[in-house]
């Protein structure tokens, strides 16, 4: 028998990601854990441009709608003036990782304490499925026709940042590509937003999130497509945790 899991408190509308989007659920695993955290009423989301911009419609919480990129920037302003409020960016892989790029790792480089929830589908979906940093090696995108991405590799933000910035509190990567996943992500989330709580500092969660309309797949096509390839490139866990191992 399906068990019905109430709807989070800050989801006030049905969203308008398209059908089978991996970040329906990656918001929806946000938007619970900071319910269940009891912090509904002292939380932001410092929202980027992009497929995400779409919960200023169904979003209940809080929002401070940044420029595009410059959402860690404006986070860690945020963190300044309110350093007793939650604040947790929300963001694709083009906002964080390429326009942004400098932002994200200058909050990591001064262990801002903030947490970062990046959606990684590997292009720029927003506009129309553009190559982005992490485009895979052959991946076909409007922007790399043909035989797909030639060249470059793709970006590992996250790697980068844990040999770069060793202080930092909480690095993982998580997925929605099937359930099992999907209950490790949220407990990387869980994880990240008690390291703000407890003033460790940095902490961000990059989540493998499926976009079928872009890739021209099937939702389950997509989710088989994470699992089966784009893991590869972007291997699942946690690669920095300041408690050490055994947490999760
Ligand atoms: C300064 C600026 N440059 C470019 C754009 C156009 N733009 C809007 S969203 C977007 C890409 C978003 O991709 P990503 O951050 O990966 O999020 P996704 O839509 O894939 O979830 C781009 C290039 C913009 N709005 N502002
Ligand atoms: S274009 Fe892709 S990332 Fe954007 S809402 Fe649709 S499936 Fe999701």
């Amino acid at each position: 028998m399906a068990i019905a899991r109430k709807r989070p408190t800050m989801i006030e509308l049905q969203p308008t990601f398209c059908p089978g989007c991996g970040h329906g659920v990656a918001s929806r695993l946000l938007a619970e854990v900071i319910e269940e955290k009891g912090l509904l009423n002292n939380f932001v989301m410092a929202m980027g441009v992009g497929c995400c911009a779409s919960m200023r419609r169904h979003w209940g919480g809080e929002i401070l709608q940044c420029a595009h990129g410059r959402t860690a920037a404006a986070a860690r302003g945020l963190k300044i003036g309110r350093p007793d409020t939650c604040i947790v960016t929300y963001h694709g892989d083009g906002d964080a990782y390429v326009i942004g790029l400098q932002e994200t790792l200058n909050a990591a480089y001064t262990n801002s304490n903030i947490t970062m929830i990046v959606v990684n589908n590997t292009n720029f979906a927003m506009t129309g499925g553009q190559m982005s940093w992490t485009t895979l090696p052959g991946q076909k995108t409007t922007t790399s026709t043909g035989a797909g991405r030639q060249s470059g590799v793709p970006i590992q933000v996250p790697e980068m940042i844990v040999n770069s910035f060793p202080d930092v509190a909480f690095v993982a990567r998580g997925s929605t590509y099937c359930a099992a996943e999907i209950n490790k992500t949220k407990k990387l989330i869980q994880t990240a937003v008690d390291c703000q709580i407890q003033n460790k500092g940095f902490s961000l969660v990059e989540i493998l999130c499926q976009c079928p309309t872009n890739w021209g797949m099937t939702t389950q096509q997509a989710c088989n497509h994470i699992r089966d390839v784009v893991t590869k490139y972007y291997p699942l866990g946690i690669l920095k945790d300041v408690e050490g191992d055994g947490r999760q």
